[in-house]
């Protein structure tokens, strides 16, 4: 029982000392961030959600075929959205306001490239 009271102290003290921390503590081990990316077709798809599914701190990746918005699920003690959209334009991919690397983009086959966009 005093253990308890205890810890509670213990942790308050660490809430007031580090307002960051309350918020945190909500979010646990997994947030998921929406990402639009400049994919075209189901190749895109495999691409991006199978570079992805490897990314440090990555959980979960589904890339909606239809609005070309990946969902990744993360631990946002790991990795950040920053990182995730760094690493979908590394694959090749815009990532919200991220250009593709241009590099990787070159090395795209040509019917994921984004002037193919339209069909
Ligand atoms: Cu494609």
């Amino acid at each position: 029982m005093i253990f308890v009271l205890v810890s509670m102290i213990v942790l308050s003290s660490v809430f007031i000392a580090n307002p960051g921390y309350s918020q945190e503590k909500k979010k646990k081990n997994y947030e998921e961030v929406q990402i639009q990316t400049s994919a075209v077709c189901g190749m895109c798809e495999e691409r991006i959600e199978g570079n992805m599914a490897y990314e440090k701190g990555v959980k979960k990746v589904e890339l909606n075929n239809d609005t070309k918005i990946v969902t990744i699920g993360y631990d946002p003690r790991k990795t950040n959205p920053d990182n995730l959209r760094t690493a979908i334009s590394k694959i090749g991919y815009d990532a919200d306001n991220v250009a593709a690397d241009p590099v990787a983009y070159e090395k795209l086959p040509g019917c994921c490239k984004k002037g193919n966009q339209a069909h």
